[in-house]
């Protein structure tokens, strides 16, 4: 069980990535007395909370159910300090995985996958390390992250600026480098909302430039006192069964009434009940039909319209700040003091709608309506969500080619776990899974799961090649979009359907069936004996 694979050695399981994946990947193939691994890029665990160490990065899936539920010793002994844990404690939890089952031998670190070949004839994966090295193995997972691929710098210009570049996703400074210097913030996605208001407090100036105004409610952060702490031990697995076989992950709040079922008082009042409460069953889960009515969605939409124009007092800065698009149908954002930041008078927000940026030059930033000075610029441009780390891998098969060209007109997959002529091959949290809008962990547990299972009933029966065929991935490939075309998802642009990235195929990358009826459709495969793969 130790990662000292050398040519010619074939393990049962190769791995990319050391995160939240990884590691499950990691113990689960140890539970099943399988040889196993991985490599990761990073210099040590953790994968999204080892990279992404911006001020102000947290969960916003609350710490008590975005953590593993595999072990009731691991839940019992570890206690979250608050609803949403910053990135540095979530980080420590992880590293705590990795030692408390001892998973950190079985990866090898400062290693990145370069190329993943399909030898037919041996019926074997082979990496290619950047050593120049190669392993074998007779699976490869990749839990090589949806998140985990910066998108390029696209923004015109960046060439020219000589001044401190950062990015939220590859963060290497202090805050207090940013301390007295006329920052700017490019991007105001999660990570853009979560960063801005704590650049704000310590920079001379700060500059948000906003290409699209997203929607960000109140995260309504707070220390977990004992009593709840308790109180969650007692219940967690309890707790943990509810998330599995929820819509996100998460306990739910079921609804069944719709926004115009209740008079214009009765929805206001819930309205602000539900901002109050915030979170993912906040505002925008407070009627059935808001994610699915355009009608039903606006009222949602204006109430937290109203919000932004109460709190923020310039009303042009307000308006700018106003999203256009169905509240929810991008991933949406909490924050904490977001638009409240606005206010203050050391930021002023530019909209790249009015006066999109031209060019830069050492020492600003040029857009159609003029030339903004800056010392530091933090781009917060977000990710090539999915295929940007897929494709890296440069996974080729002999008969498929590279994943590159399988998925040349938008990805393919069967459940999100595996893709039509690359045998063996896994994806933990992949495109087309419920990745995408949901509590990850409960995702990456159940796949990794399931994965263990399809590995173990073939070799029951004396078999070791797996591969969906193209009929159940065509099949998979129409319940993702008939079900996101049911939604209003379908009709906004964002990484959600990779149209954040110049020259992506622009299909919807996750499953938004929810992760219950996800679970339940993935174990009835597995109780019918796996009818779409092929097993060999
Ligand atoms: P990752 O954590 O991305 O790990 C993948 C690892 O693979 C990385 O360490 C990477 O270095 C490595 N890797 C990739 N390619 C290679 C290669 N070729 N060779 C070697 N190594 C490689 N989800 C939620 O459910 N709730 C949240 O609150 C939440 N908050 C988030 C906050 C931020 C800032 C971001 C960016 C994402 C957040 N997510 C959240 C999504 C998050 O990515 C997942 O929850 C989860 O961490 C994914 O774990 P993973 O192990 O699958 O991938
Ligand atoms: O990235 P994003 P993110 N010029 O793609 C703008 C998770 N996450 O890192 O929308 C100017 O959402 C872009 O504008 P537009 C979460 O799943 C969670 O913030 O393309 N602007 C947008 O405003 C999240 O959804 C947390 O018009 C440019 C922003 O940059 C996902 O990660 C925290 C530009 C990118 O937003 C990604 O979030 C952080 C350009 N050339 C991340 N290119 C939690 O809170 C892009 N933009 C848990």
């Amino acid at each position: 069980m130790t990662n000292t694979n050398s040519t010619g050695h074939v393990v049962d399981i190769l791995c990319v990535g050391a995160g939240f994946s990884g590691l499950y990947a990691a113990y689960k193939a140890a539970e099943q007395g399988w040889t196993f691994a991985g490599y990761e890029k990073a210099p040590d665990v953790g994968g999204t909370w080892f990279w992404n160490t911006y001020p102000g990065a947290r969960c916003d899936v609350e710490s008590i159910y975005y953590s593993y539920s595999f072990s009731e010793e691991l839940q019992q002994e570890w206690t979250w300090s608050e609803r949403f844990a910053p990135q540095s404690e979530i980080l420590r939890y992880l590293n705590h995985v990795a030692d408390r089952f001892d998973l950190r031998r079985h990866f090898r670190f400062d290693t990145t996958v370069v190329a993943a070949n399909w030898l037919a004839d041996e019926q074997v994966w082979e990496l290619t390390l950047d050593s120049g090295e190669t392993r074998r193995g007779r699976y490869l997972v990749a839990a090589s992250g949806g998140l985990s691929t910066p998108k390029d710098a696209d923004v015109p210009g960046m060439e020219n600026f000589t001044g401190l570049t950062v990015s939220t996703s590859r963060w290497n400074i202090s805050l207090d480098d940013l301390a007295g210097k006329r920052v700017a913030v490019i991007g105001t996605g999660s990570s853009g909302v979560q960063c801005i208001p704590l650049i704000a407090e310590v920079a001379e100036h700060l500059t948000v430039f906003q290409r699209t105004p997203n929607w960000v409610f109140p995260a309504r952060n707070a220390t977990l006192p004992p009593e709840t702490v308790a109180e969650i031990k007692n219940r967690y697995p309890a707790i943990r069964e509810e998330c599995r076989h929820s819509p996100g992950g998460i306990p739910d709040r079921p609804v069944t009434d719709r926004a115009f079922d209740v008079s214009d008082e009765e929805r206001q009042r819930r309205y602000e009940e539900a901002y109050e409460r915030s979170g993912f069953l906040g505002v925008g889960a407070e009627f059935a039909d808001l994610l699915t009515d355009r009608r039903a969605n606006e009222t949602a939409a204006e109430f937290m319209r109203q919000k932004i124009r109460q709190i923020v007092h310039d009303p042009r800065t307000a308006s700018l700040l106003e999203p256009q698009f169905p509240l929810g149908a991008r991933r949406s954002c909490f924050g904490t003091g977001y638009y409240e930041t606005f206010n203050r008078p050391n930021v002023s927000l530019v909209s790249l709608r009015e006066e999109p940026i031209t060019t830069m030059t050492s020492g600003s930033i040029v857009t159609e309506g003029g030339s903004y000075d800056v010392d530091a610029i933090v781009l917060a441009i977000g990710f090539d969500a999915f295929t940007g780390p897929l494709f890296a891998l440069n996974v080729t098969t002999p008969h498929a080619g590279t994943l590159r060209d399988a998925w040349r007109d938008g990805v393919r997959t069967y459940l999100g776990i595996m893709t039509a002529g690359f045998p063996n091959f896994f994806m933990v949290g992949g495109p087309q899974s419920p990745a995408l809008a949901s509590n990850v962990a409960v995702t990456i547990e159940q796949a990794v799961d399931w994965i263990a299972d399809l590995i173990t009933y073939a070799r029951t029966t004396g078999r070791e090649v797996v591969e969906p065929t193209t009929q159940a991935q065509d099949d998979w490939g129409n319940i993702t979009e008939t079900t996101v075309n049911q939604t209003l998802y379908a009709t906004t642009d964002s990484w959600y359907r990779g149209s954040n990235v110049d020259g992506k195929p622009t299909t919807f990358l996750g499953y938004v069936g929810g992760v219950g009826k996800y679970r339940r459709i993935c174990t009835e495969i597995a109780k019918r004996g796996y009818p779409g793969v092929m097993i060999g």
